[in-house]
């Protein structure tokens, strides 16, 4: 079994965050560790506290996983601070100063769907310098496109020109940005190669999209652990999403949690 990592903060109602992804590694059969980089205080209503997790205990997390649990890929999530930007950008540096390819996809969070600041505005900057240049996806909705690429994004026609310009800021990047509030909810595919493609979604009609964006991240990068082509494990993705979405148990009075394990059967019918 091959072990994959996540680097991201921890929501308690299991909608987003370490505990959604491990559940998405699961049901690609993958075994997940992971990194928690702040305790959120949240429910399907909305997130209501977050506390950030010293920055020197990311660096010991990652560096004792490392020596003894090394990943075969690696999805980064909510950083929270421009502290643990760094110290999850040098740990990186070090991977890959040693040879480490390993497949990095990176969820830029900027923010909570209910509105509140996931990463400090230093530490977009950090982002930009120090992580961008060391991942190879990224995987922005349209707020975070819109940000990292300095353009106006809120139509499809916007997403292939800003895609375009993450790669001209960071070439060799794999781009996936996510046009879920578009009609469709169609996705942007561009490769590191210069392969374009746009990824169809179908309207599902629910409330149950909390950590959408987190899914889609995980499962794109166990799809590439699994030795799928970009464009399979980005288009595997989409759909694991929608069926997630469809499927989901309708829990919480706000946004409620998908149905992640949908890939292992049926919930247990209750008698
Ligand atoms: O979906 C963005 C996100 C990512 N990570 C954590 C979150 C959220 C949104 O609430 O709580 C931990």
């Amino acid at each position: 079994m091959q072990t994959v990592l996540t680097i991201a903060g921890f929501d308690p109602s299991s909608g987003a965050g370490v505990t959604a992804d491990l559940m998405v590694f699961a049901a690609y059969g993958l075994f997940g560790t992971s990194c928690v980089t702040s305790l959120t205080v949240q429910s399907t209503i909305g997130v209501r506290e977050a506390h950030a997790i010293r920055p020197e205990t990311v660096r010991s997390t990652l560096n004792c996983l490392q020596a003894d649990l090394p990943a075969v890929g690696i999805k980064i999530g909510m950083l929270a601070t421009e502290e643990t930007v760094a110290a999850v950008a040098d740990f990186l540096g070090d991977l890959r100063s040693r040879g480490g390819k390993v497949p990095v996809v990176l969820d830029p969070v900027l923010r909570s769907t209910s509105g509140r600041e996931l990463l400090e505005p230093a530490g977009v900057e950090v982002l930009r310098e120090r992580l961008l240049p060391l991942v190879d996806w990224v995987t922005p909705n349209l707020e975070e496109l819109g940000i990292l690429s300095g353009r106006q994004v809120a139509r499809r026609e916007d997403l292939p020109g800003a895609a375009g310009e993450l790669q001209r800021l960071w070439p060799g990047l794999n781009v996936l940005a996510t046009g879920g509030h578009l009609a469709p909810p169609d996705d942007f595919l561009l490769t590191a190669s210069g392969e374009e493609r746009w990824l169809p979604g179908a309207r599902v009609d629910s409330t149950s999209t909390h950590g959408t964006g987190c899914a889609l991240s995980s499962a794109l990068l166990s799809g590439l652990v699994l030795g799928r082509s970009p464009y399979e494990a980005a288009m595997g993705a989409k759909l694991y999403v929608t069926e997630a979405i469809r499927t989901a148990p309708g829990l919480g009075k706000g946004h409620g949690p998908l149905n992640h394990l949908w890939p292992m059967g049926r919930f247990p019918v209750r008698r």
